[in-house]
């Protein structure tokens, strides 16, 4: 793809260039990232989220990082290490980190920025393989499911946003109902809004709109009650970090979603590319470092007024305070599968464990 995808691309300059996630769909503008600084800071303040698009920005910032340090690989290795501690949840950051120092540490000074930006474009074109093979295998049990509920139509409920923002270049969760509209297969999809930041509201849906693919937002609350009522087939989501065990960590309130979907016998699927996968974990829930954002998100929320004026708002008192876990783990019972490139597995550490036998 020569570094050119649909949320990040590398200009003429080499440098790189995002789709500016804080303010869609309000706002439809792009960030350019020289630096290492620039590349943290993009990473910490959500411009570029997901755990794909995070790894992908870390893997092109530590080229950038390299192009600073004229071959010094001390100085590198100090950049590399304040990209990968830009974000705690998602491993694809360090996974993407970790790769290209791996190529750094064994490259020719004059060779070195080269082949850093080649390696960061092969992650990125990996990556957009892995979430065709996951499209199909996942729009394979769709219809499937279809079929078993004797329905003409889907409903999807899926959770934050796991599309093409959130992963060149089709998305994990969001790929399989891709997939089904280029089969002429009917979908309709419930996005949970996904507060504090609205990933769902503003990101998924925007991204749905865009295609022309039937959805309706709904409150964060609602799902359980959609799924009692025989309105949702299946629920599908991304991942931030998978254990070995098969726990899930992804965008908080994931767990609670499982829970009903699990009470009301509904299929709840998380697709993932293998990057997403912690194997050196296995107790998900125990192990898995939550980050904890500011206080503000949960205080405020974000749109445009009546004029079309895009701010902010405070929405609880003045001296309440608030807390802002980013993320929380699924534990591995509640989930019915896993889809990833390589195909659908069950989430447990038998079924993990053989489907990466040769890396493990
Ligand atoms: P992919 C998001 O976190 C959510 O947890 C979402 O499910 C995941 O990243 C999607 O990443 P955030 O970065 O699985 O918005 O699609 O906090 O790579």
């Amino acid at each position: 793809m020569n570094g050119k995808y649909k949320a990040l691309w590398l200009n003429e300059e080499d440098n790189l260039v995002v789709l500016d996630q804080r303010v869609l769909p309000f706002v439809e503008k792009t960030i350019t990232i020289t630096n290492t600084d620039e590349c943290v800071e993009a990473i910490k303040n959500m411009t570029v989220r997901g755990a794909g698009v995070i790894g992908n920005t870390a893997a092109f910032g530590v080229f950038l990082a390299s192009c600073e340090c004229d071959g010094d690989l001390k100085l590198l290795e100090e950049k590399a290490k304040l990209i990968r501690s830009s974000r705690p949840t998602a491993v694809n950051l360090m996974w993407a980190v970790d790769r290209m120092m791996e190529v750094a540490r064994v490259i020719k000074k004059d060779k070195m920025q080269e082949r850093l930006k080649q390696e960061a474009i092969k992650i990125c074109d990996e990556d957009c393989k892995a979430t065709e093979k996951i499209a199909n295998f996942g729009a394979d049990i769709f219809e499937e499911i279809m079929k078993k509920n004797g329905k003409k139509e889907i409903n999807v409920l899926t959770h934050c946003n796991a599309g093409w923002l959130a992963i060149v270049d089709s998305g994990t969760a969001l790929a399989p109902i891709y997939e089904l509209q280029k089969r002429g297969i009917k979908v309709h999809v419930w996005v949970d809004e996904t507060r504090p930041r609205n990933q769902g509201a503003n990101l998924t849906a925007w991204e749905l709109e865009k295609s022309g693919i039937d959805h309706t937002v709904i409150a964060d609350n609602t799902g359980g009650h959609l799924m009692q009522h025989g309105l949702v087939d299946v629920c599908i989501t991304g991942a931030d970090r998978v254990s070995l065990g098969g726990d899930v960590a992804n965008k908080i309130g994931t767990y609670l979603k499982a829970l009903a979907a699990y009470d009301n016998n509904i299929p709840f699927y998380v697709a993932l590319p293998s990057s997403t996968f912690d194997f050196k974990i296995i107790d998900g829930v125990k192990e898995i470092n939550i980050e904890i954002r500011g206080e503000d998100e949960v205080k405020t929320i974000r749109g445009v007024d009546e004029k079309g004026q895009y701010k902010g708002l405070q929405i609880i008192p003045n001296n309440s305070k608030a807390l802002n876990y980013g993320f929380d783990v699924t534990p591995s019972r509640l989930i019915t599968g896993l889809i990833t490139e390589r195909g659908i597995c069950k989430a447990d550490i038998k079924n993990i464990q053989n489907m990466y036998g040769d890396i493990l």
